[in-house]
């Protein structure tokens, strides 16, 4: 006998003694009868040659152990969650549909009680551990099974973006690719660091489509984010439906930087198709309507919301800071409560983001006794109120209410701590999406510096403002202005590859997180965003593969 063959032999018996043949489930398919169901995650006892270990993801997860071996997805292979489980059957088909189109091999979703047979991917909440949390899971690759088991569903899904990420970049191709589907063996523990995580994507400046936004969203989930924020209006475009208020949409959304857009709004039925597709990715939709100043759409759709009772003309230009809704007049609460209660309806989020920036042509005291009203129509909708971080100099600022620090300087954020509200981070020469990379980058703007991939992603939310840390971080989001941005290619070049560094901001723990280290990792994704058809930047900071 050949040495080899007799190492095989050897093996085998070793595995029946270890697993008697009772305690085997159900038939394992062809391709698998050799090796025996594990119910119990082991370490692979055959490694494989050539196999790697686990590694390559973003956002880096908590913990990762390697056991040397490798899962070959085979062609009869399935996604099984448990029965009576919708939700899960729905993550299952959100897997399935990824992984379909390049592997060809017609992955169903079926149902199981306890692991499946060997050769199969399951989805579980059985078992799985609270103290990971609502996005936490433990994903074990064995040489037999695919293992999800997360607390949550949503913990399942975030795990789905690991599968994804440890097999071959190829399995993110639209079209068929050639096997095999290896994945290395080994435990994935994951948990995120902070519970928002988002990105901001501005359709007022330029309009995107449904198509466009929710490629967005998608490919945001790939990164295990979990907040869309949308900002939905501005001086420039008024981007949804309001019934009691049409014209903001049928007039207001007639414009866009640089001219006139038809119809370049969202109907209500639109925005709540994009509520449930990032709902269906776990991304919490947060609707953005700005206030008291960039609303020049709104302020010239309805002359009474004018001081002067006189609508300006629209604008589309990109100047920011010279439009306010009129503080003093009944009709601008009237018009705020009716579009909140019409967006609140709409939207099942905890948040209504009121804006609150950069409202220049307001005095002090208007601006304070605005936002302090504001507050309270959002409350009175069941909504937490969040805004652009001037809103933490109410002197009522709730607790429940957030803050977004966007300036350069410490700016209002240790203002809303001290007021024991909360805040989000976004400090625009870190974080902003619509800073140009280099000098020579043809889109995007400067003002707040400029920002490659290397310098987006050296900073730590929890020292960035001095004072403010801790839990009262609620989290990192990166927002992408559209002034120069124009079509969804425009918008991937400059949300990527940066906004995978900013998720890894938000989800990874800070220790052991290192430029050197990640900037390898993310030149691993190369591959992985051109299957995609990411138009990403090809940053020469990073190494791409
Ligand atoms: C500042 S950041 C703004 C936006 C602009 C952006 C351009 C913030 C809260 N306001 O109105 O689009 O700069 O970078």
């Amino acid at each position: 006998m050949k040495k080899q063959n007799r190492l095989l032999v050897i093996l085998i018996v070793v595995l029946v003694i270890v697993f008697p043949l009772s305690t085997m489930g159900r038939p394992a398919r062809a391709e698998s009868l050799k090796a025996p169901k594990t119910k119990t995650p082991t370490p692979s006892p055959t490694p494989t040659p050539g196999a790697t270990t686990i590694g390559n993801i973003i956002p880096m997860p908590v913990s990762i152990t390697s056991t040397g071996g490798s899962f070959v997805l085979p062609s009869t292979a399935d996604i099984y969650v448990e029965p009576g489980t919708a939700e899960l059957t729905a993550i299952g088909q959100y897997l399935a549909d990824k992984l379909n189109p390049s592997t060809g091999y017609g992955l169903q979703v079926l149902t199981t009680n306890g692991a499946p047979a060997n050769g199969n991917i399951y989805l579980t909440t059985v078992g799985g551990d609270p103290t990971l949390g609502d996005e936490g899971y433990r994903l074990t690759v064995t040489t037999n099974l695919v293992t999800v088991v997360a607390y949550k569903p949503a913990g399942l899904f975030r795990g789905i973006q690991t599968i994804r990420q440890i097999l071959p970049a190829a399995i993110e191709n639209s079209t068929l690719q050639l096997d095999p589907w290896k994945m290395a063996t080994g435990t994935v523990r994951d948990y995120p660091r902070f519970t928002w995580r988002g990105s901001m994507l501005d359709v007022a400046r330029h309009f995107f489509s449904v198509t466009d936004v929710k490629r967005y969203i998608d490919l945001m989930a790939y990164y295990k984010l979990n907040v869309f924020h949308f900002h939905l209006s501005d001086d420039q475009g008024w981007r949804i439906m309001i019934n009691s208020w049409p014209n903001l949409a049928l007039y207001g959304g007639g414009t866009q930087v640089g001219g006139t857009c038809s119809s370049c709004y969202y109907t209500q039925a639109q925005y709540s198709d994009i509520v449930a597709y990032a709902q269906s990715r776990y991304i919490t939709l947060v609707p953005e309507i700005d206030m008291p100043g960039h609303v020049n759409a709104a302020l010239a759709s309805y002359a009474e919301l004018n001081c002067n009772g006189v609508a300006p003309a629209r604008y589309t230009g990109t100047n920011v800071g010279f439009s306010s809704l009129c503080i003093s007049k009944p009709i601008t609460y009237t018009f705020v409560d009716d579009v909140i209660r019409e967006l609140a309806a709409l939207t099942p989020g905890a948040y209504m983001h009121v804006g609150g920036d950069e409202a220049s042509s307001t005095t002090t005291a208007d601006y304070v006794s605005f936002v302090s009203q504001v507050q309270a129509i959002v409350q009175s909708h069941g909504k937490q109120m969040i805004g652009w971080e001037e809103i933490a100099q109410i002197n009522g600022l709730s607790a429940s209410s957030v803050a977004q620090h966007w300036n350069t300087t410490d700016s209002f954020a240790p203002t809303a701590v001290q007021k024991g509200a909360k805040v989000l981070m976004s400090p625009a020469h870190k974080a902003y999406l619509d800073m140009k990379y280099y000098r020579k980058t043809q889109l995007g703007q400067t003002w707040a510096g400029l920002i490659n991939t290397q310098t987006g992603y050296e900073w730590d939310p929890a020292t960035i403002v001095s004072g403010v840390s801790g839990s009262s971080i609620s989290g990192v989001e990166a927002p992408l202005w559209t002034e120069t941005i124009v079509t969804i290619e425009d918008i991937e070049y400059m949300a990527y590859p940066r906004l995978p560094g900013y998720a890894e901001l938000a989800w990874s723990p800070v220790t052991g997180r290192n430029w050197s280290e990640y900037k390898i990792r993310l030149g691993s994704h190369g591959p992985r965003l051109t299957a995609l058809g990411v138009n990403f930047y090809r940053d020469t900071v990073v190494p791409w593969q």
